[in-house]
């Protein structure tokens, strides 16, 4: 956008938020995974200009920043973004940040689709719900309260412990995950479900009102894919 056509657009009240240019990619090990809806697809939940920054600006930003790191390090490359995840002690804190950064927003728009399209927990989740939480009523008020007291920026998850043989809920700072092997040991696990409560995910629409970002956001979990999340979960 030239600075005159800034100019004309402001002129006639055009907001140009709604149309940022996507951050160039940097070549390297890593991509950026297209969202799988149009970015206007979960607006029952989130606004279009939202999903827009968020995957073409901040998650592009982590995909860039790590494969500017792997010209450095080409090992972090090697085992794939999950296995660098849970190795993560091992690296810097740049690598922490982007590669959780990598992993949380590729899984975080997978597990959103429109709302009505996601589907219901399947028999065997919704079994192993009823047995860690009693109910989806209070699974969702556990959830919602690790998203809400989160302080700051971070991650609310929902968890299967291989070692605990159960769901767990839990928060994470900043972009680290439960697959992260610097995260307590009680709270690492295989993550089936994730919410994003950066205030990049939802100031727009919500601005400090992040309860009802997350009471929205429910609408627009996409069950189907936690539920092969778990089905792949419980056979690690
Ligand atoms: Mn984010």
């Amino acid at each position: 956008m030239t600075k005159t056509a800034l100019m004309i657009a402001s002129a006639l009240g055009l907001s140009l938020a709604q149309t940022p240019a996507p951050t160039p990619l940097t070549p390297g090990p890593f991509g950026l995974p297209a969202l799988p809806y149009a970015p206007q697809a979960l607006s029952a939940a989130i606004d279009s200009t939202t999903m827009v920054i968020h995957h073409d600006k901040h998650h592009a930003a982590y995909v860039n920043n790590l494969n500017n790191l792997a010209l450095a390090q080409p090992e972090i490359a090697k085992g794939g973004i999950e296995n660098l995840n849970r190795h993560i002690s091992k690296y810097s804190m740049a690598v922490r940040n982007n590669a959780g950064g990598h992993y949380n927003h590729s899984m975080f728009w997978t597990v959103m689709a429109p709302a009505g399209t996601g589907g219901s927990p399947s028999a065997e989740l919704k079994a192993q719900i009823d047995k860690d939480f009693v109910s989806m009523d209070s699974l969702k008020s556990v959830f919602n309260k690790a998203a809400s007291t989160r302080f700051g920026s971070g991650w609310a998850w929902l968890v299967w412990s291989p070692t605990q043989k159960k769901l767990m809920v839990t928060s994470t700072p900043n972009q680290d995950n439960p697959l992260m092997d610097v995260v307590p040991a009680a709270e690492q696990g295989e993550p089936i479900l994730a919410l994003d409560v950066w205030e990049h995910a939802y100031y727009l629409r919500y601005q400090n009102r992040r309860g009802d970002y997350i009471g929205s956001w429910w609408n627009v979990v996409n069950w189907n894919d936690v539920n092969n999340r778990f089905t792949a979960a419980k056979s690690k």
